[in-house]
């Protein structure tokens, strides 16, 4: 598991260089902007449960055969199961933004996560569509202009997006 600096470090090691200067700047635009991604964890955390049960309410009225008798999502205990990966996996992608890195999100939830729903009959792709539906509601929230500095936040965003995508296409 690395962080933004751990792996431009292992990275150095690996060919045994010293930090470059693009490396050294790299990183300090990154501590130099960290109260948005500060902000941004903050605020997606604070928020989780409504942007996973948001995110649910919208997939099962978009897709009702997983909630409908024999679907994947159909009893309570294999709705909680759900609501439940869903939370994991925002979990984790708030685990990404922190970090500055995708590893955590790699290893530690995506590794493996295709294999296993494939095993259980879980629907990949309506996985997939709650991911897109919880880096919507997100992103909106992250990127909310009001009571805050402004500031551009471009890039983060679409960091933010990418460690959702990443998730999205480990299981579609
Ligand atoms: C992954 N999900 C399920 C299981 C596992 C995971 C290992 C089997 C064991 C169990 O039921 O607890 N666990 C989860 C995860 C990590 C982990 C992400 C990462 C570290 O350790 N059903 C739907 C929707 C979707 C869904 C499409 C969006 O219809 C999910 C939610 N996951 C779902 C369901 C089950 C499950 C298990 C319904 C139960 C499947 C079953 O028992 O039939």
């Amino acid at each position: 598991m690395f962080d933004a600096f751990t792996k431009v470090v292992s990275q150095a090691d690996t060919r045994g260089e010293f930090l470059s200067t693009a490396q050294l700047d790299a990183l300090g635009a990154m501590v130099g902007d960290s109260f948005k991604r500060m902000d941004s964890v903050n605020r997606i955390t604070s928020n989780a449960s409504s942007i996973v049960s948001d995110a649910a309410r919208t997939l099962f009225a978009e897709q009702p055969q997983l909630i409908a008798p024999g679907g994947n999502a159909y009893t309570s205990r294999r709705m909680a199961a759900c609501l439940r990966d869903m939370e994991i996996i925002l979990r984790y992608v708030t685990y990404a933004i922190f970090s500055g890195d995708a590893s955590v999100l790699e290893d530690r939830c995506l590794n493996g996560l295709r294999e296993t729903y494939v095993a259980l009959g879980t629907p990949g792709a309506s996985v997939a569509a709650g991911v897109q539906k919880m880096k919507d509601a997100a992103l909106a929230i992250a990127n909310d202009r009001a009571g805050i500095t402004p500031g551009d936040c471009s890039a983060l965003m679409s960091e933010i997006a990418g460690y959702f995508d990443r998730a999205a296409a480990a299981v579609s």
